[in-house]
């Protein structure tokens, strides 16, 4: 995919502030802090363009982007970090939760995980519960260049393991600093744009 244009459009935090209109989307979804900002920027070839942290907790809402003028990728905020109130953590699940199961315009969901930890529960929970509702997933496995070559293949077992990553669904290492799974991922989301809305989803 070239990127010809790449710009932050708004944030929301209910359905009533998505964009309007009939792009299609691909969101991003994760643990806090395992790199969704920063894959985003890198896809996108922007250093700021979704804003970034050393510090987990950093997207609060959904954040809207459009790409080519044509479709939208979406920033979700990070689940599964134990120091937010429990308040903000229920409303960030349910803001989550909300627009992946009510919004026609989802094309596919790609689940980042940390290459160096095995899937959390909350992980687990995640695909289960998007493979439930028939979302087109994609898995990506983060921070790849802090591992070796040897240590990244380990690790890409244990999680196609543990998620469990189905047949039919991609498992790519990817590394926001060096580019690593960058092409491979947008052939990807390219394919993910290219379908019929709403092809396998229960609703
Ligand atoms: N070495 C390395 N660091 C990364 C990579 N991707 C992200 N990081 C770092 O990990 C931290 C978190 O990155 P973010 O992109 O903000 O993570 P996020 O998933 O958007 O986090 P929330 O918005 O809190 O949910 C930042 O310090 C990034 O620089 C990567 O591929 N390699
Ligand atoms: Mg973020």
């Amino acid at each position: 995919m070239k990127v010809l244009s790449a710009e932050f459009i708004k944030s929301a935090a209910a359905p009533s502030g998505y964009p309007r209109g009939q792009r299609p989307e691909v969101a991003f979804c994760g643990r806090s802090n395992v790199g969704k900002s920063s894959l985003i920027n890198s896809l996108l070839n922007r250093r700021r363009l979704a804003q970034t942290s050393k510090t987990p907790g950093k997207t609060r809402t959904l954040n809207f982007f459009l790409i080519n003028e044509h479709f939208h990728f979406v920033d979700l905020p990070g689940y599964g970090y134990a120091k937010v109130s429990r308040n903000i953590h229920e409303s960030w699940g349910g803001m989550i939760e909300q627009y992946l199961s009510k919004r026609p315009l989802l094309r596919g969901a790609i689940l980042l995980i940390d290459i160096r930890h095995p899937p959390t529960k909350f992980d687990r929970r995640m695909k289960e519960w998007l493979d439930h509702y028939g979302h087109s997933v994609a898995l990506v496995a983060t921070k790849a260049d802090k591992v070796g070559s040897a240590s990244r293949r380990k690790q890409l077992d244990i999680i196609r393991r543990d998620l469990p990553v189905l047949d039919g669904q991609s498992l790519i290492a990817f590394s926001s600093s060096s580019g690593l799974g960058k092409d491979r991922l947008w052939a990807v989301i390219d394919q993910l744009l290219s379908r019929e809305r709403g092809t396998g989803r229960k609703d």
